[in-house]
C-alpha cells in the first residue's frame, strides 16, 4: 500500500513537473515568437504528456556531413523522424530539430546563414503531428543549459565490407578519422554545434555503422541516465522501409513554412495564370487530413523546368544537358502540351538564364527573382523553397537527373495529386540517348 502510493505521488510529481515545463517554454516562447506557429514545438510536449508522464523525456539531436545540400538534408530529416517514432512507442522522446546553416550552395553574399530555426522554412507545428519536435534554443530554454549528454559520431567501418557483402551492424570502435571534437581541460567536449560555440557535450564516442535508422533504437534505449544523445553524420543511417506509409507521414508532416508558400502562390496567380480552385491544388491545413484522389490535380497553365546547373554542368556530367539542348526540348514539350508559359527554376547564374531565355525566344518564360526582403528574411534556403513551390504547381514538371532538389518536387507533387505523367520526368544528358531512363514513380503509400 505505502509504495503504491508513494509511486502514485512520484508520478503525479513527474506530471507536474512536466506541466510546468511546458507551460515556461510555452510562455517564453510566446513572447519570442508573437504570432509564429512555431511556438509549437511544444506540441512535443503535449503529445508526450498523454504516452507516459511517469519516464523522464529524452531528447535526440543529430547533425549531417557539412558537405551534403538541403535537399538530402530533408531525407535524413525523414529517416531520423521515424527513428523517433519508433523510440516512442518505448518513452518519450523529442527530436531536436539541427539549426541549419553553412551550407555549401547557399552563396548569396552579405547574409548571415547561420543558426537558422526550421520554422523559417517549414511548419514546425506539422512536423509534430507526426513526432515530438523542438526547436535547438527551445532545447536549451527547456534543459537549461547548451549541453549534450553524449555524442556517436557515425563512420563506416575501417575494414570496409567484409567479403565484399554489405550486413546491417553497428559497432563502437575507435575514431577513424575524427579530429572534429576536441576534450578541453574542464573535460567538456567542443565542437562545431550548428555554430553554437558555447554548446558542449559530456562524452563523446565513434560508432561505426552500416544500418537502417531503426537500428539504432537498442543503442539509444538502453543507459537511462544519458538523457540526450545526438547523432553526428546522421546521414550515415539508411531509411527503414523508403517510400512506404512512414516514408511518406514524415514526408507529408515536412510542410514548407505557410510565408514561403503565399510567396510562391502570388507569383502563380500574377504571373503564371495559377490558382488553386481552378488547378485543383488546394491544400487541407492539416496534412492528416489531406488525401488526394491520384491524378485530381491540373496545376497552372505552365511547364516548369527544375535545371540544376553550377557544379552539375561544370563537371561534364553526361546526364546534364546543354542550354540549347534543354531548350529544345522545352520548345517540343510546350507544343505537346500546348501551353506558352514556362517556368525556370534554377541555381543556373544570370548569363546562362539569359542564353536559355535567347532559346525560347516566342514563349512567354519566367523565373523567380526574389526581391530584396525576401532574399534578407528566408535567405538562399527560403528562395530555393518558393522556386520548389512554384514548381510544384506546374501542369508538366521536367526535372535533373539524380538532383534531390527534383526528387523533393516529385513527392510535392503526389501530396498535390498530380498525375505522376506529368512529375517523373527529366532532360536527358547530351551524352545519353533521347530516351534515356526517367525517374522511378514513387506512389503515396497511405
Ligand atoms: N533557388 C534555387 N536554388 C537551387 C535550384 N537548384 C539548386 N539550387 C541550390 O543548390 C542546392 C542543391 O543542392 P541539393 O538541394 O542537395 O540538391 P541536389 O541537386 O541533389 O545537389 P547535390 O546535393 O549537390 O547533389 C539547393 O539546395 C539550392 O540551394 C533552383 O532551381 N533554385
Ligand atoms: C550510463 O550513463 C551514465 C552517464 O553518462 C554513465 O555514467 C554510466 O556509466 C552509464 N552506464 C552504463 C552501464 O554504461
Amino acid at each position: 500500500m505505502a509504495a503504491s502510493s508513494a509511486s502514485r505521488y512520484c508520478l503525479f510529481l513527474a506530471g507536474l513537473v512536466l506541466i510546468l515545463l511546458s507551460l515556461s517554454s510555452l510562455t517564453s516562447l510566446a513572447n519570442e515568437a508573437e504570432s509564429d506557429e512555431s511556438v509549437f514545438s511544444s506540441g512535443a510536449t503535449q503529445q508526450q504528456l498523454h504516452v507516459a508522464p511517469a519516464k523522464p523525456t529524452r531528447y535526440l539531436l543529430y547533425d549531417i556531413n557539412p558537405g551534403e545540400g538541403f535537399n538530402l538534408r530533408r531525407d535524413v530529416y525523414m529517416r531520423i523522424a521515424n527513428l523517433v517514432k519508433a523510440l516512442n512507442e518505448v518513452e518519450p522522446w523529442i527530436l531536436v530539430l539541427p539549426p541549419w546553416g553553412r551550407l555549401y550552395h547557399w552563396k548569396s553574399r552579405g547574409l548571415n546563414q547561420l543558426k537558422i530555426p526550421w520554422s523559417t522554412f517549414f511548419e514546425v507545428l506539422s512536423l509534430s503531428y507526426h513526432i515530438p519536435v523542438i526547436e535547438y534554443e527551445d532545447y536549451i530554454k527547456v534543459t537549461g543549459e547548451p549541453q549534450i549528454d553524449l555524442v556517436y559520431y557515425l563512420q563506416n567501418y575501417a575494414e570496409g565490407w567484409t567479403d565484399g557483402k554489405w550486413e546491417e551492424k553497428i559497432d563502437e570502435r575507435d575514431c577513424i578519422d575524427n579530429q572534429l571534437y576536441k576534450k578541453n581541460s574542464d573535460g567538456k567536449y567542443r565542437g562545431w554545434f550548428w555554430g553554437y560555440s558555447e554548446t558542449y557535450a559530456n562524452e563523446f564516442k565513434c560508432l561505426s555503422v552500416q544500418a537502417m535508422a531503426g537500428q539504432m533504437l537498442p543503442i539509444l534505449t538502453k543507459n537511462i541516465s544519458v538523457r540526450s544523445v545526438m547523432l553526428d553524420r546522421a546521414d550515415e543511417l539508411l531509411h527503414d522501409r523508403y517510400g512506404q506509409v512512414d516514408y511518406w507521414r514524415a514526408r507529408r508532416s515536412l510542410r514548407f513554412a505557410k510565408h514561403l508558400r503565399d510567396i510562391g502562390d502570388e507569383f502563380r496567380r500574377i504571373n503564371l495564370d495559377s490558382n488553386d480552385e481552378k488547378d485543383k491544388t488546394e491544400v487541407i491545413d492539416d496534412w492528416r487530413e489531406m488525401r488526394k484522389e491520384p491524378s485530381s490535380a491540373i496545376g497552372g497553365p505552365y511547364i516548369a523546368a527544375h535545371l540544376r546547373r553550377q557544379d552539375y554542368a561544370r563537371n561534364n556530367r553526361k546526364d546534364v544537358p546543354s542550354l540549347q539542348n534543354a531548350a529544345e526540348h522545352l520548345k517540343k514539350l510546350l507544343k505537346e502540351h500546348k501551353l506558352k508559359k514556362l517556368f525556370i527554376s534554377t541555381d543556373a547564374p544570370k548569363f546562362e538564364i539569359k542564353e536559355l531565355k535567347d532559346h525560347l525566344t516566342g514563349y512567354e518564360v519566367y523565373n523567380y527573382v526574389p526581391p530584396k526582403a525576401v532574399l534578407e528574411n528566408f535567405m538562399d534556403g527560403g528562395v530555393a523553397i518558393i522556386d520548389q513551390w512554384i514548381s510544384a504547381h506546374a501542369r508538366y514538371f521536367i526535372g535533373t537527373g539524380t538532383s534531390t532538389f527534383s526528387f523533393r518536387i516529385h513527392e510535392e507533387r503526389q501530396i498535390l495529386g498530380f498525375d505522376p505523367k506529368m512529375t517523373y520526368n527529366r532532360f536527358c544528358g547530351d551524352g545519353e540517348s533521347d530516351s534515356c531512363d526517367q525517374p522511378t514513380v514513387w506512389n503515396i503509400q497511405w
